[in-house]
């Protein structure tokens, strides 16, 4: 058994809590609302980091619920204006390097999404701490840990915000530009609303030929959820990295 308690240690398979996670919660929140989006001002970030803390601390971190995040998330929804969505897989850093030269946004660029961005949290049973050794891992402890269950409940809530046409950056130097078990395959795609326009941008490495295209068959299983869903389907194929930023 991983999770013998050892002095309230706990050895998961994943790595432990940042440090100074509560601090860098209030300090990105200060950051956010006050100077990336000044408009949302009135938003309590000292609130904002209790309602974190709250959803995991002294919890078992292998019995996470979308519902522990549910008042977290409903004092800052991840809603984006209309037409402004952009989605990513395996493509994370090209993704936010392309929003940044576009009036576009990723989950990252909302309050919760750029809060958690790159952080790792867990709590224990009966201590009021952060578990600053280990936390679970989503293949080798649990899937339900506070981790996975955020970034699944955050990008529901803005996949069903998604209005207008909204696009994805997906990965053409991989044979499966679309995975049907990543957060966009399993979360996103699967929670668009009817009438919504999905553009797939399928980008590979400058300098190598494309693994995967618009007619290939990662890009047909896309095609077929977002037909179930009266979703709207555009794809373009065949950019290089080069290109596809010198054309945003
Ligand atoms: P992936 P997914 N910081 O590259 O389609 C740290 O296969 O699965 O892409 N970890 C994160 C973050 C983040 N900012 N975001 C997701 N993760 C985790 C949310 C998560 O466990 C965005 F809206 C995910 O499975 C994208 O459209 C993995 O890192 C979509 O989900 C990245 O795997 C990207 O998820």
């Amino acid at each position: 058994d991983c999770c013998t308690p050892i002095k309230k240690l706990c050895w998961w398979h994943g790595a432990g809590s940042t440090a100074d996670f509560q601090k860098i919660i209030q300090e990105r929140c200060d950051t956010y609302t006050q100077t990336i989006r000044p408009g949302s001002r009135s938003r309590n970030c000292q609130a904002i980091r209790q309602a974190f803390m709250s959803t995991f601390i002294s919890k078992d971190p292998c019995k996470a619920t979308k519902e522990d995040y549910n008042s977290l998330i409903n004092l800052a929804p991840p809603t984006v204006p209309c037409g402004q969505q952009v989605f990513w897989s395996k493509t994370k850093e090209l993704a936010h390097e392309y929003v940044k030269r576009q009036r576009l946004m990723t989950l990252e660029d909302t309050l919760l999404g750029y809060l958690a961005d790159g952080l790792s949290w867990c709590g224990e049973p009966g201590s009021s701490d952060l578990n600053i050794w280990s936390c679970p891992d989503w293949r080798k402890d649990c899937r339900t840990n506070y981790l996975s269950v955020f970034w699944e409940v955050l990008s529901e809530r803005f996949a069903e915000s998604a209005c207008s046409t909204v696009r994805v950056v997906l990965n053409g130097s991989l044979e499966n530009a679309f995975d049907s078990m990543s957060i966009f395959g399993r979360v996103e795609a699967p929670n668009l609303r009817p009438q919504v326009e999905l553009e797939a941008w399928l980008v590979h490495d400058t300098g190598k030929p494309p693994s995967d295209s618009c007619s290939g068959s990662s890009i047909r299983k896309l095609k077929s959820i977002l037909d179930g869903r009266n979703v709207k389907f555009r794809c373009m194929d065949n950019l290089s990295r080069d290109q596809f930023l010198q054309r945003s």
